[in-house]
């Protein structure tokens, strides 16, 4: 066995030497390589012999599979490289070819409806603040002067994680956190990602809201009425008609819901305002004695309204889109629109 392989190296190397072209080079890895090669044979043979004659051969073997594997992969290289040369060589360059183009990303929809909003709020002296998305029963509900028996506490409307933490509902709790550690006045906004287990064409189980809060003496629902006003003439332009009717949220009193004009229609009726003329935008109103109590705030002295709203909601009226699930698909082609 040792003089078939002495004689496999010589025919190896002296089929090697010759070879110029890369086919015939591919012959020879098979030939020695492949599956039915001389080394595969030789392995073969091997099973045949005694523990010590397989240590010594087996050796050999290796060795010359080794060489067989060097050689083929010098060979390779120089082959492929002078090939590529004259590859490179016979293309010319086509300088009217036109260009690759960058195509740089710009920022969701989402993220920029949010950016217009808090720039109109700072705009109207408004911070902004914001808080953790796992909350405790207590910010999320408790002290919005939402009880333990509170239909929004349903099992089907929140996330609850673990024992008396959850996911939260709105971005209310920013602003209990916020009240809890400084004195009025205050004018703050809270934008943030909510949860709430719902699913279908304008609900998403993630979602974005933006809250708001004043504080300070002598606030009335005229101010509330004269801020978003001029926030959703902001929005959705200077000839917007914007009506405010009664509502109920635990956290306000009195509330209101406040629609505007059609976007679409521009209030002559349509699919997208069930014909009324008017889309319902945010919920608002002025803040429950009760609220003030639980973060120590004298409610004889202070007075404040709040409101919310949903990005996703403001930006599908703003754009015309009608799924709300289309904004986390990422599919380019929507989102290269904006
Ligand atoms: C504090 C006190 C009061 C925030 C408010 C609403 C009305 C409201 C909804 C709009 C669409 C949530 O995203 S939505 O589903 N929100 O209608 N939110 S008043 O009131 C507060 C907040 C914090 C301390």
């Amino acid at each position: 066995m040792i003089e078939t392989i002495d004689k496999h190296r010589q025919d190896f190397d002296s089929r090697i030497h010759s070879i110029s072209t890369p086919e015939p080079l591919k012959q020879l890895r098979i030939d020695f390589l492949g599956k039915k090669g001389c080394v595969q044979a030789l392995m073969k043979e091997l099973r045949q012999a005694t523990p010590d004659e397989k240590r010594q051969l087996g050796k050999l073997i290796n060795d010359f599979k080794q060489h067989v594997e060097n050689l083929l992969g010098e060979r390779e290289d120089d082959l492929g490289k002078s090939t590529n040369n004259q590859t490179s060589q016979r293309e010319s360059f086509d300088t009217t070819l036109p260009g690759k183009k960058e195509t740089p990303g710009t920022l969701h929809p989402i993220t920029q409806v949010m950016e217009e909003i808090k720039t109109i709020f700072l705009g109207l002296g408004f911070q902004v603040e914001e808080g953790p998305e796992i909350e405790t029963d207590y910010y999320n509900f408790e002290a919005l002067n939402i009880p333990k028996d509170h239909p929004a506490r349903d099992m089907q409307d929140t996330f609850y994680v673990d024992g008396d933490a959850v996911l939260r509902t709105h971005t209310s709790p920013v602003q209990i956190h916020v009240m809890e550690n400084r004195e009025p006045p205050l004018r703050i906004i809270a934008p943030g990602k909510v949860y709430r287990c719902d699913s279908d064409v304008s609900h998403t189980p993630m979602f974005h809201q933006i809250e708001g809060l004043m504080v300070d003496e002598n606030v009335s629902f005229s101010h509330l009425k004269g801020i978003m006003s001029i926030f959703l003439q902001e929005v959705f332009g200077k000839e917007t008609k914007v009506r405010f009717r009664p509502s109920f949220f635990p956290f306000t009193c009195p509330s209101a819901e406040v629609d505007i004009q059609c976007v679409i229609c521009r209030g002559k009726g349509c699919r997208v305002c069930s014909q009324t003329g008017w889309v319902e935008i945010l919920g608002a109103g002025m803040v429950d004695p009760a609220v003030f109590k639980c973060v120590d705030y004298d409610p004889e002295k202070w007075t404040g309204f709040a409101f919310g709203l949903g990005i996703e909601r403001i930006s599908m009226l703003k754009y015309g889109i009608n799924d709300i699930r289309l904004f986390f698909e990422n599919d380019l082609r929507f989102l290269k629109q904006f």
